[in-house]
């Protein structure tokens, strides 16, 4: 079945602009999300608003998800008036949420039961690249199901890396979330520390970024983070889920991850701190909040 009409379920950050260049690339576009309103918004640009994710499932060549959580996608999916409900053999389910590989297998079995191919695809490159279809996307599936769904993958995202089997792409996303918890963490040590003990930040920046260890990441949330400015590109909230994600995974497979599992804990101080809806960079807010020194000045 040719992709000409796609569902999308999950308008928040992500899936409200990953919509919108699926609309501007061509497809025709039904939505869904639990707060409607936030439909709404986009059906001045020609995309339809479903009532009920079956509805979407109903009418639709592929449908796409990028919810929350588990329990998110557990309830879109596979709850009372979930997509299960009315899909349909040959469809496409392309799920770009960071959920758990458990789930991802599980949602692999009920719906390759009813002839629907399935492909986890979480993404990277937040609210931006989202905004500008930059992302990259991580994929798991079958080479087949992956053929089927580069028309909607070329829409919302620059490259895509096939990881493997279904749930290989969850299995590399949580692992690279880990990795930038841990380099965002040890970046704002660094801005910290140089700033308490007298020292420019920028000049941490300047050292970092002429070395091996350089980002582009450190540019972006450098400046953000000079300018404590916590707008959110991705919550605190949301990476607390896929730090807890990865111990859990890893810890089945008996790899030890010590430094997501303090990142973790450190992500659960910035929630009981307030500051869950608020951007991972707000992570530094309460080590200057402990220090009793804010970058560039007293807190
Ligand atoms: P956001 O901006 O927090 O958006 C989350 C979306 O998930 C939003 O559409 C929510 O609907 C929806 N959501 C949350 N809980 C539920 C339940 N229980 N049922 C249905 N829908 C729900 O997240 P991002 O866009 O940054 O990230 C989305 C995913 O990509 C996530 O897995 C990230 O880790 C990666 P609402 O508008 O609140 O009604």
């Amino acid at each position: 079945m040719t992709i000409r009409h796609v569902g999308f379920l999950g308008l928040g950050l992500m899936g409200s602009r990953m919509a919108q260049n699926l609309k501007k690339k061509g497809f025709e576009v039904t939505v869904w999300n639990r707060t409607k309103a936030r439909a709404q918004e986009l059906a001045a640009q020609g995309i339809t608003v479903a009532d009920t994710p079956a509805q979407v499932a109903s009418s639709v060549d592929a449908f796409c998800t990028c919810v929350a959580d588990v329990p998110a996608l557990r309830e879109v999916a596979l709850g009372k008036d979930g997509l299960l409900s009315t899909a349909k053999a040959g469809q496409l389910f392309i799920d770009f949420s960071t959920v758990s590989v458990a789930l991802v297998h599980e949602l692999g079995k009920a719906f390759s039961a009813k002839g629907v191919d399935v492909v986890d695809a979480p993404v990277t490159g937040s609210k931006n690249g989202a905004e500008k279809g930059t992302l990259v996307i991580m994929t798991g599936g079958s080479e087949a199901a992956m053929a089927r769904a580069q028309p909607v993958f070329a829409a919302v995202g620059e490259k895509v890396i096939h990881c493997g089997t279904l749930g290989a792409g969850t299995q590399v996303k949580l692992a690279g979330n880990g990795l930038i918890a841990s380099m965002l963490q040890a970046f704002s040590e660094g801005l910290l520390l140089t700033s308490k003990a007298g020292v420019d930040p920028k000049r941490f920046i300047e050292v970092v970024q002429a070395s091996g260890f350089r980002s582009p990441y450190f540019d972006f949330k450098g400046k953000a983070l000079l300018e404590h400015d916590f707008s959110t590109h991705f919550s605190i909230d949301l990476m607390h889920k896929d730090l807890t994600l990865l111990v859990e995974n890893a810890a089945t497979y008996r790899v030890p991850t010590p430094a997501a599992a303090a990142m973790k804990e450190t992500y659960a101080l910035a929630r009981a701190a307030g500051k869950g809806e608020q951007d991972i960079g707000a992570v530094i807010s309460v080590h200057e909040q402990l220090c009793g020194h804010r970058i560039g000045g007293k807190a």
